[in-house]
């Protein structure tokens, strides 16, 4: 039923540590249920089905799930310079733009493909980073077409130096079997030509196996998406490495009497507009401030398009503001949350920042809404959800490389560990280890 006012829960910690109370800041703020085990039931059949038949399946899927199935599963190359072609000037502007910071900041997060360290005389040990062959980015295309999600997927996978680099979108029937334009020509912008009309699960069981005749399977598949996607991609774990789980969005903002009311409302919308289930959670000391946001959220929610979704978001359990004795305690709430994006509009916001340890991006002050960091920061969209911030971090160019350690001992250096290791593997019953090792060094027979 749609909801017709606001109802932002208050969490109220005020006093409670001064009353003994030990609070368990990791569970504060609830998150919304993000249903993964009965949609891997579901998507069984058809990451099976996609593996054993291939087209046929992929072809019954579309229909079933889609409804339209296209043309040709591979979108042809004159689809992707067309809807480049057709593109807004200024709009291409704003892709270009976008794809320009992310590949300098890539760069900055590529670092040296090899570097060396001698451990002793001839004793060397180096790391040689090494991208994945292949990978396949998958981009939804129901609530909203993430173009923005082609960026921050395809251009570290291409600064890491991956060589082959797949896309798979959901088909749309009112695009003629094709996905939304813009992916398409976000696609063409970014010089990515192996573009699929394939949607969900499908779409990732096929980048898993890969479809005779069509596609290749890949190394690593990465790429947002709803329960489903999260799913198959869950069984398909092991045999690609995958990106992390994504749930849905969250902002955190931390704020004190300095911020902005008016900027912190309009963030807090602005990630609920993304999913009925996303969270949108303010910390702050300053209750004035929080009646000062509540009113603005008021305030500007009329004048929203998706209405409807952002007050589903904004009145779920999920959602906030909880009220902290003071910044000390909010950043012991904003560490146990974890949030997906922090944003911290206080006084000094980088002295509190240097005190967060758990977030997938942090942004500071009143000039770094998350909506900048979503599409033209240069920074990365793709964070850690469901606070798998206090594990993992976000896609950058060191997702789709792999650390491989050289190792590189001479003659002397060897000999001069040598007794170590036949102690060591004695130690652990495995004396054939350390023969490994001995037999170098004695005498031939
Ligand atoms: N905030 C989303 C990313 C996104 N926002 C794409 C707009 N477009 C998840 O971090
Ligand atoms: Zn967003």
């Amino acid at each position: 039923m749609p909801q017709t006012s606001l109802n932002l829960r208050r969490i109220d910690l005020r006093g409670r540590s001064a009353h003994g109370e030990a609070i368990d800041y990791g569970s504060v703020v609830p998150r919304a249920e993000f249903a993964i085990e009965a949609a891997v039931e579901a998507v069984r059949p058809i990451v099976e089905d996609v593996a054993e038949r291939g087209l046929p399946a992929l072809e019954k899927f579309s229909e079933e799930f889609d409804h339209v199935v296209p043309q040709h599963f591979r979108v042809p190359a004159a689809e992707l310079a067309r809807t480049a072609y057709e593109l807004d000037n200024d709009l291409r502007g704003a892709f270009n733009e976008s794809i320009r910071r992310r590949r300098e900041v890539c760069v900055v997060e590529r670092g040296e493909p090899e570097s060396m360290i001698e451990l002793a005389p001839g004793a060397r040990v180096s790391q040689r980073l090494i991208p994945v062959d292949r990978v396949g980015l998958y981009v939804p295309g129901g609530r909203a077409p993430l173009a923005s999600s082609v960026i921050m997927n395809v251009v570290p996978a291409q600064v890491a130096g991956v060589g082959s680099i797949a896309v798979a979108s959901p088909p749309q029937a009112e695009f003629g079997g094709l996905p939304h334009p813009s992916i398409l020509a976000v696609c063409h912008l970014l010089g990515v030509t192996e573009v699929y009309a394939v949607g969900g699960s499908q779409a990732i069981a096929m980048f898993g196996y890969g479809v005779d005749g069509l596609c290749e399977p890949v190394n690593v598949i990465t790429g947002p998406g709803n329960s489903y996607v999260v799913a198959a991609k869950r069984l398909l774990k092991g045999r690609v490495s995958i990106d992390a789980e994504a749930g849905p969005t969250e902002i955190a903002v931390l704020a004190d009497h300095t911020a902005n009311p008016r900027f912190v409302a309009a963030d807090l919308i602005s990630q609920a507009e993304h999913d009925p289930t996303a969270a949108s959670v303010l910390i702050t000391p300053d209750e004035a401030l929080a009646d000062a946001v509540t009113a603005e959220l008021q305030q500007q929610l009329p004048a929203t398009k998706h209405t409807d979704r952002i007050l589903t978001a904004l009145n779920g359990q999920q959602s906030g503001v909880v009220l902290v004795d003071d910044l000390d305690q909010g950043i012991a709430v904003a560490n146990g949350y974890a949030a997906e994006h922090l944003e911290i509009q206080t006084e000094d916001a980088a002295a509190i920042a240097s005190r967060i340890r758990n977030a997938g991006a942090i942004f500071l002050g009143p000039w770094a809404p998350v909506s900048l960091g979503d599409y033209s920061a240069g920074s990365t969209h793709v964070l850690p959800t469901g606070g798998c911030a206090c594990h993992s971090a976000g896609l950058t160019v060191r997702s789709f490389v792999k650390a491989v350690h050289v190792i590189d001992y001479t003659e002397s250096a060897l000999a001069e560990i040598a007794g170590q290791i036949e102690n060591f593997a004695n130690a652990e019953d495995l004396p054939s280890h350390g023969a490994a090792v001995t037999v170098r060094f004695q005498d031939d027979r």
